[in-house]
């Protein structure tokens, strides 16, 4: 089966839905926000992860469509939410190289939150820290004007690129997010532990709140909290799910 060919027919098909893994804030235990997260249903294929078929999307140009239906639907989503009467989320929305890359990024993210009429604080970007440090002056524009428009914008798999410090000051960044694969061992290695703590003290002298992803078991939990981390991710706090069992989740009483 020739992924390609079918994943051109997917937006119209109605083969995606989105996701939403809470995120939680670490000290109040709350959920303030969600990342959303793409899922593809072949049709004969079934469940595809989006490691499958972004990177085909991406060659292909494919990925601005499906991006901008992203995008749609989580800034419609968050919207329903907030007139049914839940506490304000934010839900953040990856953006892969090529959608950041695209000229006309900042107009097509307008045009979704106004067609939503949401607020722009309720959308957090999450733009990986290669894609923005390969045109550094150009993304560094990017990321102002962004910014100008009054999204929440954060580095996803932050620690795994090669980000110069004194970039990391000229952007107009909300959050860093600790990548996965330190957060995996930091309660059992001690490098892991030490580049976890750097990039919360970094973030926090910058300014900049951290969130960690991929937290798995309570002892990372711990450590995190213990370090100040903000923000939290994870299937020990919370797997992606469908938004009914989000909004389910925000609602029943703890
Ligand atoms: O949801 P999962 O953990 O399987 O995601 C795998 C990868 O796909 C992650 O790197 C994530 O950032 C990316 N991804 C998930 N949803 C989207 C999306 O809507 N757009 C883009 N560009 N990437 C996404
Ligand atoms: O690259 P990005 O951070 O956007 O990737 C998000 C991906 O991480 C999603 O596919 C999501 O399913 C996955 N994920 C979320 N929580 C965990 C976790 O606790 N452990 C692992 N291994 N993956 C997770
Ligand atoms: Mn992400
Ligand atoms: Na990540």
């Amino acid at each position: 089966v020739h992924l390609e060919h079918s994943l051109r027919q997917a937006l119209d098909g109605h083969q995606f839905t989105l996701l939403y893994q809470p995120q939680i804030d670490l000290n109040s235990g709350e959920i303030i926000g969600a990342e959303a997260l793409l899922r593809w249903h072949h049709p004969e294929l079934g469940l595809i992860e989006p490691d499958r078929f972004v990177p085909i999307a991406e060659d292909t140009g494919l990925i601005i469509g499906i991006g901008d239906w992203v995008m749609k639907e989580a800034t419609r989503r968050n919207r329903r939410w907030q007139l049914d009467g839940l506490p304000p989320l934010v839900v953040a929305v990856n953006l892969s190289a090529r959608q950041f890359a695209e000229a006309d990024l900042v107009h097509r993210i307008e045009t979704a939150l106004n067609e939503a009429d949401l607020d722009p604080r309720y959308l957090c970007l999450e733009i990986t820290e290669s894609h923005v440090m390969q045109e550094a002056e150009q993304a560094v524009q990017t990321l102002h004007q962004l910014k100008a428009l009054g999204v929440m914008l954060s580095i996803d798999d932050f620690g795994t690129g090669y980000s110069s410090l004194s970039y990391l000051k000229k952007f107009p960044v909300d959050e860093l997010k600790i990548d996965r694969s330190f957060v995996r061992d930091l309660h059992i290695d001690v490098d892991d532990a030490v580049i976890a703590e750097a990039i919360i003290s970094l973030g926090h002298s910058l300014n900049i709140r951290v969130i960690a992803e991929g937290i798995e078991h309570e002892e990372q939990l711990d450590f995190l909290i213990r370090q100040g981390c903000d923000h939290g991710q994870g299937f020990f706090l919370g797997e992606p799910v469908s938004a009914e069992a989000l909004e389910a989740l925000i609602r029943q009483p703890r």
